[in-house]
């Protein structure tokens, strides 16, 4: 009996731009729906590794039915919690262990308490950096924090090493919250 997940999931996938005409839309697509652990682990198998990525390339993991973008409305009010692993640092090189890690506890819902604000999270593969982000619902500080703290942990950082919050809306960008 395959053991189902409390929501439904879709895996996205951003694939690096090679010329000026293709747009973001142009580039990012839906790969597969899963709402079982043994469908996850299936895909999870069968897809290159993050530290196999293309540069410029982005993985997102978002709740069935929320596109991975700020124009979509559940994502509109929000933000993200992100940390940018240099691509010199010692984590740097555990990138596929920590992204499961997320994953695992996106899907497993063990990042929150509140079932409702976390969409998704998010790998993206830059030259300089890789990072690593969950999107959450709306900017509600009191409900962020422990969906934070919570992240910390799941991507092993140490006390000196931050993560930090930002809303997707301009306006609100010099709000940030560090943890
Ligand atoms: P990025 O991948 O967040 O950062 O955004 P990067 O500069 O390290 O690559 C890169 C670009 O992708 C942005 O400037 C936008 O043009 C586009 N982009 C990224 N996101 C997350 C969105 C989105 O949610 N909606 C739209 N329309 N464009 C996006």
């Amino acid at each position: 009996a395959k053991h189902p997940l409390n929501s439904k999931w879709t895996l996205w996938y951003t694939k690096p731009q090679t010329s000026s005409s293709e747009s973001w839309h142009d580039l990012l697509k839906p790969v597969i729906t899963f709402s079982s652990v043994e469908e996850f682990w299936g895909i999870y198998n069968s897809i290159p590794s993050a530290n196999q990525l293309p540069m410029k390339s982005d993985y997102h993991l978002f709740k069935e039915g929320i596109k991975p973008e700020w124009e979509d409305e559940q994502n509109s009010k929000g933000g993200k919690w992100q940390h940018a692993f240099a691509k010199k640092s010692e984590q740097a090189s555990q990138i596929n262990e920590l992204w499961l890690r997320g994953l695992l506890s996106v899907i497993g819902e063990t990042i929150e308490d509140d079932e409702d604000e976390v969409n998704g999270i998010v790998l993206n593969i830059r030259s300089k950096a890789t990072r690593i982000g969950i999107w959450t619902k709306d900017c509600n500080e009191e409900k962020l924090r422990p969906v934070g703290e919570r992240f910390k942990k799941v991507l092993r950082l140490s006390d000196d090493h931050k993560v930090e919050f930002s809303s997707h809306d301009d306006e609100a960008k010099d709000k940030k919250i560090v943890l």
